[in-house]
């Protein structure tokens, strides 16, 4: 097993610096209490002059954590899981409404707005692990069928 690099980092001013990358914006959509399933969003900046992947992810407020993307087939956006998230070196990503996502599934917290999701973990090919602390949750009009 690959030893990852823990970093535990606490969410200042929405931007989080953990060597290679950095983490911007990072929220997660509100949900009506009867839905099971949720999503992150976030911009993913590497940083680094080598690609960087982003391969999986957790939280304490879901039972799984996928990494998604929307796409349009006959007019319907359609979500489907991918295996990672590429991020280019020097260069960024951006998961957000209607895009790549990271889908929070199995919700075992109510998310409300203005609340936060203590903590969300991302990780990523370079075995560095980069949890972020107090997620503000907020209403995304858009994107909501999944
Ligand atoms: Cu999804």
């Amino acid at each position: 097993m690959l030893k990852r690099l823990l970093l535990l980092l606490i969410f200042i001013s929405l931007n989080i610096f953990a060597g290679d990358i950095q983490i911007k914006d990072a929220y997660v959509r509100a949900v009506p209490p009867n839905l099971q399933n949720s999503a992150s969003f976030m911009k993913i900046i590497n940083l680094s002059d080598k690609t960087i992947y982003l391969q999986s992810a957790s939280s304490n407020v879901a039972k799984n954590v996928e990494l998604h993307e929307h796409t349009m087939s006959n007019g319907m956006m359609k979500m489907q899981q991918v295996k990672d998230i590429k991020i280019p070196a020097k260069s960024s990503v951006e998961l957000k409404p209607g895009g790549l996502h990271v889908m929070l599934i199995g919700l075992n917290k109510k998310l409300i707005p203005d609340e936060v999701v203590t903590s969300l973990t991302l990780n990523f090919s370079n075995n560095t692990s980069i949890t972020i602390q107090n997620v503000p949750i907020k209403t995304v009009m858009m994107g909501m069928k999944h």
